[in-house]
């Protein structure tokens, strides 16, 4: 019996025989093979095998059974077998914006894939203040594509029944029902991560505030029921990998049927976090300013497009007869928006306030500044959870941001 015929957990020196053994052809016989672990997510192993002389390259990304980010939380390795399957069904509908899958092995819970080379992973990118002008059209179409032909609009629904019973992914949803849903607002599990400083205006605004309690209840009963489209389920910056021409949405390992603005939230929220890392860091005035303002602008156009892109893929893919009801498009694009104003902002408090952070806002040293940030977000997150109607292009995202700007002082 081969070794790899038997799940254990790969370190560097196994995973070059380990694709030997899975595709002996993808290297030349007798190439010289080298392997780094190269992931820095919170969940998996990320391996790059590359031929020494070729260049050659190949990603192994395997599932452990307990979490990198946590060895107390262990959650099924079948999740690879859920990124395997979404990326195939993506790479359909949004042809080239997401990695190849060569190869998906249930029994070493790995997946063999396309190397993103020449790309950059956005959040280090962002954090580097590099601008991408090309961004918000790209993901747009993404998302409107991603989101549109998997759901009820379009599919049969039969078919569609199918298909959500094959994305069940409870133990990664519970993730998201605790980190994002639940744990920001009460810390029933005594993980959250409070910046010290913050301390006291995230007990009065976050967890003192029923309010925003009710409403971020009602999302999270959102989440569990309603299975709109087959979403990505976890689009931030580390998601996503870039350059000035293209883009690769890859790590869709917490796909399920859920709804389609939690995707749409996602990409809003983390380029905010970016816009902050870019007000609070940059020190020349001139740079300062032209990052932010694409970052804005970013967020604006990722909302316009969006709308745009689904709004004319409805008018041209609509199967369902009572969806062509006049008036229904725009009832279900609302839909949509009211979760993305929603979603946006439970990221946005869920990583300041819960265990899972982001880069952006960590490494802004300075004290004030990032206190500044945090508090700027949190202020920007309650606004579009307690009033998500009021958020229905992307100028209404910008006046927010600024109006916000305004009201705490620069
Ligand atoms: C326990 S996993 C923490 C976070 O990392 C993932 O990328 C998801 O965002 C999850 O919430
Ligand atoms: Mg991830």
């Amino acid at each position: 019996m081969d070794r790899f015929e038997k799940y254990f957990l790969m370190i560097e020196a196994d995973v070059a025989s380990y694709v030997r053994y899975k595709l002996p052809d993808f290297f030349d016989k007798g190439s010289d093979l080298l392997c780094k672990e190269i992931g820095d997510g919170n969940l998996n192993y990320v391996f790059r095998v590359r031929d020494a002389v070729s260049g050659k390259t190949i990603i192994v990304k395997q599932a452990g059974e307990e979490l990198r980010i946590s060895k107390e939380m262990h959650v099924s390795t079948d999740r690879g077998r859920i990124e395997a399957h979404i990326l195939k069904i993506q790479n359909e509908y949004a042809p080239g914006l997401v990695p190849e899958v060569y190869c998906y092995d249930p029994v070493m819970c790995a997946i063999l894939m396309e190397d993103m080379t020449g790309h950059k992973m956005m959040r280090t990118a962002l954090i580097d203040h590099e601008i991408y002008p090309k961004f918000a059209e790209q993901i747009s179409d993404f998302l409107a594509k991603t989101l549109f032909f998997t759901s009820d609009i379009c599919m049969d629904h039969k078919e569609k029944e199918r298909l959500s019973a094959e994305f069940v992914n409870p133990d990664l949803c519970e993730i998201t029902h605790d980190l994002v849903y639940t744990e920001p607002y009460i810390n029933d599990k005594n993980r959250n991560i409070v910046f010290e400083p913050n301390m006291e205006f995230v007990q009065k605004e976050i967890y003192e505030d029923e309010e925003l309690h009710l409403a971020a209840a009602r999302l999270k009963f959102d989440f569990l029921t309603d299975a709109q489209s087959l979403i990505h389920g976890d689009l931030h910056t580390g998601s996503i990998f870039i350059n000035k021409e293209h883009i690769y949405v890859f790590d869709p390992e917490f796909a399920f049927y859920g709804p389609a603005g939690y995707d749409t939230g996602n990409v809003i929220a983390n380029m905010l976090f970016a816009h902050f890392n870019g007000l609070e860091t940059i020190k020349d005035k001139e740079e300062r300013n032209e990052f932010t303002s694409w970052t804005l602008s970013s967020v604006q156009d990722i909302v316009d497009l969006f709308v745009e892109k689904f709004s004319a893929l409805y008018d041209k893919e609509v199967k369902d007869p009572m969806a062509k009801v006049k008036g229904f498009k725009e009832y279900y694009i609302k839909k949509i928006l009211l979760q993305t104003a929603g979603v946006t902002g439970l990221e946005l408090i869920r990583r300041i306030v819960g265990m899972a952070k982001v880069k952006d806002i960590t490494v802004i040293e300075d004290e004030k500044k990032r206190l500044h940030a945090e508090r700027s977000l949190l202020i920007i997150a309650k606004k579009l959870i307690l009033n998500p109607e009021a958020y229905n292009n992307g100028s209404d995202y910008i006046s927010l941001v600024n109006n916000t700007a305004k009201s705490i002082g620069e």
